[in-house]
């Protein structure tokens, strides 16, 4: 919903830096008495629930609760939490903190479910789901809680973020306030496991090794790392070979949640279930979606999650929050830079003090709405904050960037056409981040790919270098005209900003990171070529037929400055981010070794029907 605020049309916080020193509350337990209890849901099972309330009584609070499955520990009246709350601006004001094991989870009754499926229509009074244990718990509370205000908010962030969406659905009337922050949106399309279809293989070995209650003897006991033998992912996943091998001897098969994963190769009714976008209707609390345009498990599913808001819910406040960060980076520590790339503010700070802390601490204390605008975005590359009445800007027009001969890109469609090629052997993959690691890394989506485009394996295409600035603001949307080989590949697009030779390298330089011509990921995607026609129904490629493949890739707000530019590649493997596709039509979870094959690809160009990218471009 657009916020009344008119003065906010495309305006810029230039000087949203916050040089003060860092906030320091008081530590918990000198503020805060932690009570624990078991709260009963609706069908008898209980949930484990801790309540760090103020202990200046002769006050009320706003009640401001996170439900996680990573354990609310620490356990005990007496231990308490570093911190409290979504921020140290929160934890100082005072309110009662609740934080709740879901369902069977750590110290909760009952079975846990991996991102529960909503139900729409509940079969009787005692069917539940994680909207209703959410209501039920928030009812109990209220009846419990001696000095609260009646308002109660809900927040989290990641898995703690789709926790936040199910309780934004049939909302308890006192629940006024939610804040998503990344939280999954379809589990297939975008984040965390899936993108396009082709599975995050470093992330999901990591997540299941680590949070998998299976792979503990102990229910309670805390996360472990996983045992990795090398910080070489590359020659690690490769030497483990196919995913089944993966399986076998680093989870020793024994992670339920990884054989589901690997059950469900095509987009069936196991993501259709679990996909929240089309329950997001009849919402009632304020919701203030927050995510980062580098969030390498999320950024779809915040996304999405505001998108639908806004569309299905009409007289909803619904705003978002988008930040140049990594996956939760605002929640902790300044948000001054992430990887090689610094943002010269202290973006995270600004936002927990600015945006977050008064969007809970108006609505649940004074029950109005703070003045932020629809939608807080941080422009990458210009290094700015706006505030917009609408997220895309409406003002942004569509732009076609074309791939044309001789590694170069256009305005226009090439005059003439042709294609590049290249062979991808999946025995040699393109690494995916440019330095040794063996999880996917937080930065990696803006990482260099400089050493990508060295390799004869990676297509690479070219703007000229910009004469002004060049704003893009909005989803880009690839269209690809291509062959293979094989029978079954990927196509990964990667957007990228060439920063000028003569760049500055940073003051000081401990990474000895050389900025000249650094070429800076900005968006990238893959796409599993069976799927080109349907999620549900992948289909072989004809080899050496030419064909089409289009998908969306997330919105970016990037500024190209003048003297960059603009860069795209196009690869066929990105591992061990991605796992590796075969390119033999076959299900992927079940490949043998010797299902990997070479293929050559092409993609094309030319006057009609070639391969391009469109773009929103922003003019100012
Ligand atoms: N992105 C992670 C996740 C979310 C939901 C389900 C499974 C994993 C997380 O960091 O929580």
């Amino acid at each position: 919903m657009r916020v009344p605020i008119l003065f906010f049309a495309l305006s810029v916080l230039a000087l949203a830096q916050d040089n003060d020193p860092p906030l320091k509350p008081k530590p918990a337990k000198e503020q805060y008495t932690k009570y624990e209890y078991m709260i009963p849901m609706r069908d008898g099972v209980k949930l484990y629930t801790a309540v760090y309330q103020p202990k200046d009584m002769s006050k009320k609070y706003p009640i401001l609760m996170t439900r996680t499955p990573y354990s609310c520990q620490p356990y005990g009246a007496d231990q308490f939490r570093a911190t409290l709350g979504p921020s140290e601006y929160t934890q100082k004001a005072g309110f009662l903190f609740v934080y709740q094991d879901v369902r069977g989870r750590y110290k909760s009754e009952g079975k846990f479910e991996q991102v529960r499926p909503y139900k729409p229509t509940k079969s009787g009074p005692m069917d539940f789901d994680e909207a209703t244990d959410t209501f039920d718990s928030i009812d109990w509370l209220l009846k419990k809680l001696p000095n609260h205000n009646g308002r109660a908010g809900l927040w989290g962030i990641s898995y703690p973020g789709f926790y936040s969406t199910m309780g934004m659905l049939d909302a308890h009337p006192a629940l006024k306030a939610v804040s998503p922050q990344a939280p999954v949106g379809d589990w297939f399309i975008g984040d965390d496991w899936r993108h396009n279809g082709a599975f995050f293989l470093a992330h999901a070995a990591r997540w299941m090794y680590s949070n998998d209650k299976d792979t503990q003897a102990n229910p309670t006991e805390v996360r472990k790392n996983p045992e990795y033998t090398s910080p070489d992912g590359y020659s690690l996943f490769l030497k483990m070979g196919t995913l089944e091998e993966i399986n076998e001897q680093l989870l020793k098969n024994r992670v339920p949640y990884w054989r589901d994963l690997m059950d469900h190769s095509n987009y069936d009714s196991f993501w259709k279930d679990r996909d929240v976008r089309p329950h997001l209707r009849n919402i009632k609390p304020a919701i203030m979606t927050v995510g980062g345009w580098f969030d390498a498990e999320d950024l779809f599913g915040a996304l999405e999650t505001y998108k639908k808001t806004e569309a299905n819910n009409p007289g909803t406040y619904n705003i978002l929050v988008m930040g140049p960060w990594s996956h939760g980076q605002w929640a902790n520590g300044d948000g001054n830079h992430l990887g090689d790339v610094p943002f010269h503010q202290n973006t995270s700070r600004w936002y927990r003090e600015h945006v977050e802390f008064p969007f809970f601490e108006k609505l649940l204390r004074d029950d109005k709405p703070a003045a932020l605008a629809e939608a807080i975005v941080y422009e990458t590359g210009a290094n700015q904050w706006h505030h917009l009445p609408a997220w895309p800007p409406k003002e942004a027009v569509e732009r076609t960037i074309h791939l044309q001969p001789d590694a170069r890109l256009g305005w226009n469609p090439p005059s003439r056409g042709g294609f590049a090629e290249y062979v991808s052997d999946p025995a040699k993959p393109v690494p995916s981040v440019p330095y040794t690691a063996n999880t996917m890394t937080v930065e990696y989506m803006l990482d260099d790919q400089r050493q990508a485009a060295t390799r004869p394996d990676v297509l690479v295409f070219e703007l000229p270098e910009l004469e002004e600035d060049l704003t893009l603001a909005g989803p880009l949307d690839v269209s690809l005209q291509v062959s293979t080989t094989g029978t079954d590949s990927d196509f990964v697009v990667k957007l990228i900003d060439v920063y000028p030779n003569d760049f500055p390298d940073p003051v000081p330089n401990p990474k000895r990171v050389r900025m000249g011509g650094y070429q800076q990921l900005v968006r990238g995607e893959p796409f599993r070529g069976k799927f080109r026609k349907s999620f549900e129904k992948p289909e072989p490629f004809t080899p050496g037929q030419m064909d089409k493949i289009s998908f969306r890739m997330p919105d970016v707000f990037h500024t190209f400055r003048r003297g960059h530019k603009v860069m795209i590649q196009v690869q066929s493997s990105w591992f061990p981010l991605v796992d590796r596709n075969p390119q033999k039509f076959v299900d992927i979870a079940k490949a043998k070794p010797a299902d990997f094959q070479k293929a050559t690809q092409r993609v094309y160009f030319g006057p009609v029907g070639g391969s391009g990218v469109t773009v929103r471009v922003l003019t100012r």
